[in-house]
């Protein structure tokens, strides 16, 4: 536990940022942050909250004073013990982060990613085929998840699919960078045997030849990584890859479905689909948060942290901040989205989203070709996570083109 650090000058915030009323719908407790300061003490967990683009931004880029290694959820690694062994890849500092690091940007480089489209083309477009037959369907379970636990397996040569596991683990993982909540220990329960499943994935013998998986164990056998080394980075993606993307997927369908406007944008101009994913990651961030800990006392607008303290950063507030982007709460797939923080940025910024752009990109083309109205039918059901925002169910009817 931190001291009280409640200097006279610091705002501080009562409401608790894991409440599930505000996981449901955080955007005006992020303005109220926003607004109350560019630093705010969260009296609740007694931790520091940054709200503010700039500051999130300044913080994602400067690691020897916010460093990863203490873990990135509420959790500090130097107090308490880690739910599970702690990733290579986010949960370290360079030096040992900058190893694990250039074998991840060398297996996910655009060459390799280039060389998945065709696959995910096909996959992408069997999928809308058989939604758009049915005229009415679950754009959230039909679509969001159904196409990147299609993908993404195979992409990594996991040679069984349990899809329901993958998408387990990583509610598991996000849930777990939360504070001790009802989600948190509902994940909880479920750890022990969902791990042993995971963990057993990550061997060698369990993937295939090609793969992203088989690419990091090439590594192992250049004497780069341990053979444990490459069972953790497989860890990692399967982690990292799926949630994430299903989310991303899924929010921009419900953004879309919701501002039918901007579908109609889209069609008339389907260069903008890639942009349609910034502009989602902008606007419905799925990776909501991440921590911090200071590894020095370090003044930030005035205001003192202490050495070995927990900060939050809010990426999905600081991509709605008013001080960085016009008409933040609205969802405007014309306008410049890049330079958002939902891929954080700095040495830890996402070595995935090239695969994550793909998928979206793959997706929302396959959709646009065939699609004349993307409509909701009802409102769709928001799915609760400590970090990730997504949609447990977007009901949508569509008309052929
Ligand atoms: C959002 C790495 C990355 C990726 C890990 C791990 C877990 C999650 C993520 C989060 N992540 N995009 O375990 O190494």
């Amino acid at each position: 536990m931190v001291e009280a650090k409640t200097d006279s000058k610091v705002p501080v915030v009562d409401k608790d940022p894991f409440d599930l009323g505000i996981l449901a719908d955080p955007f005006d407790f992020h303005e109220e942050l926003r607004e109350a300061g560019p630093v705010v003490w969260l009296e609740q967990y007694r931790l520091w909250g940054l709200g503010r683009y700039e500051n999130v931004h300044a913080t994602l880029n400067d690691w020897e004073t916010f460093c990863s290694s203490a873990g990135v959820g509420i959790s500090n690694f130097r107090k308490e013990k880690p739910w599970r062994e702690p990733s290579i890849l986010l949960e370290k500092d360079p030096p040992e982060h900058t190893r694990a690091r250039s074998i991840m940007t060398k297996v996910l480089s655009p060459v390799a990613v280039r060389k998945l489209r065709s696959d995910f083309e096909t996959a992408a477009e069997k999928i809308v085929d058989e939604v758009i037959q049915r005229g009415e369907f679950d754009a959230a379970t039909d679509l969001a998840e159904a196409f990147p636990t299609k993908v993404f397996p195979d992409a990594v040569g996991l040679t069984a699919h349990e899809r329901e596991y993958l998408l387990r683990y990583g509610n598991i993982a996000f849930n777990a960078f939360g504070p001790r909540n009802s989600l948190f220990e509902a994940s909880m329960a479920e750890a022990p045997e969902v791990s042993e499943w995971i963990i057993d994935k990550c061997r060698r013998e369990a993937l295939s030849e090609h793969g992203f998986g088989a690419q990091i164990f090439a590594h192992a056998d250049q004497g780069e990584i341990t053979e444990h080394e490459a069972g953790m980075l497989v860890r990692s993606l399967l982690t990292a890859g799926l949630d994430t993307t299903v989310n991303g997927i899924g929010c921009a369908l419900r953004s879309l479905a919701a501002n039918p406007e901007q579908w109609q944008i889209l069609r008339n101009n389907p260069s903008l689909v890639r942009n349609v994913f910034d502009e989602t990651l902008r606007y419905d961030s799925p990776v909501q948060t991440f921590f911090r800990t200071t590894t020095r006392e370090v003044e930030v607008e005035g205001v003192k942290l202490g050495e070995g303290e927990k900060v939050l950063m809010f990426l999905s507030a600081a991509n709605r901040d008013p001080r960085r982007w016009e008409n933040p709460h609205d969802f405007d797939i014309q306008r410049k989205a890049t330079g958002h923080v939902a891929f954080g940025s700095g040495i830890h910024g996402c070595v995935g989203q090239m695969v994550a752009r793909l998928e979206a990109e793959v997706l929302l083309s396959a959709l646009l070709k065939r699609v004349k109205t993307l409509e909701l039918t009802s409102e769709p059901t928001v799915k609760l996570n400590n970090t990730t925002r997504g949609w447990a169910h977007i009901p949508v009817s569509v008309t052929a083109a």
